[in-house]
């Protein structure tokens, strides 16, 4: 089974509020179809999420009574851009329901915990693919906090032996600097702990390349010596599909797994 993240950038225009991309998403479902891959879905947020989460300061917990219609809102937003997702994935044939994390699952001091998983495993078990989001979920310590997709990733991945991990994004892949601003900027085709040291080096005088360093140790966090984790750019129609098949794309490739 493979381990797919729609990212918020590619199933949503991420600066204009609930601006769902339609199009985009069924062709992502089709390609995932036309695959014949067995595989697990989560997505993130995008503009369903971000915009109210970061104008109400969600992610530091609770703090006034003025939070309290936003997580509302909030929720009922990113379910909504779920049903979405799963009426696509229905039509192109593909069985889904929703999970939505903050209805089933709680979080400690901002990480979740879903015990072993028993839900998802029933479902993939019948045939049925369970789809997972980032949503705001209740925090023993915190009242509440937001549960990002790649966190919801890197949970699944501790307790599914997936063969393949693939972030679906708007970008070829990371780069060592912004490729939208700088036209010399490398992609990295390939991520490995050695790699992460030196980006870790690079990182002390550059936030650019902080924030590669995060993303590339969160995808390296779901490595192992057997699995390897993708990330690829949706909006060029085929590639997820090719990156389902295992064939050579332009993409980069964590690999080897850390400690
Ligand atoms: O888009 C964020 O999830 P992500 C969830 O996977 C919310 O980072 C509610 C902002």
């Amino acid at each position: 089974m493979i381990l797919i993240k729609l990212g918020g950038s590619v199933i949503t225009d991420k600066k204009e509020y609930r601006t769902f991309n339609r199009d985009v998403v069924s062709r992502l479902c089709s390609e995932i179809k036309e695959s014949g891959k067995e595989v697990m879905i989560v997505h993130g947020a995008g503009s369903f999420g971000h915009i109210l989460a970061k104008k109400f300061e969600l992610n530091s917990g609770f703090r006034s009574d003025e939070q309290i219609p936003a997580v509302a809102q909030v929720c009922y937003d990113v379910r909504e851009l779920n049903a979405m997702i799963v009426n696509e994935l229905n039509s192109a044939g593909i069985p889904a329901i929703s999970i939505p994390p903050g209805s089933c699952f709680m979080m400690d001091d901002r990480r979740i915990s879903f015990g072993d998983g028993e839900i998802i495993k029933s479902l993939v078990d019948k045939g049925i693919m369970p789809i997972l989001f980032g949503d705001v979920v209740q925090d023993r310590k915190h009242g509440f906090a937001i549960c990002s997709g790649d966190q919801i990733m890197e949970r699944l991945s501790d307790i599914f032996d997936f063969e393949k991990v693939i972030f679906v994004s708007d970008i070829d892949g990371l780069f060592d600097d912004d490729p939208k601003n700088n036209p010399d900027a490398r992609l990295y085709e390939y991520v490995d702990a050695d790699t992460l040291e030196s980006v870790r080096s690079e990182s002390s005088v550059d936030d650019v390349t902080g924030g590669v360093y995060e993303k590339m140790k969160s995808m390296m966090r779901m490595t192992s010596p057997h699995r390897e984790c993708i990330l690829v750019n949706g909006t060029v129609a085929g590639r997820l599909r090719s990156a389902l098949n295992g064939e050579k794309v332009i993409c980069t490739i964590a690999r080897g797994g850390i400690q």
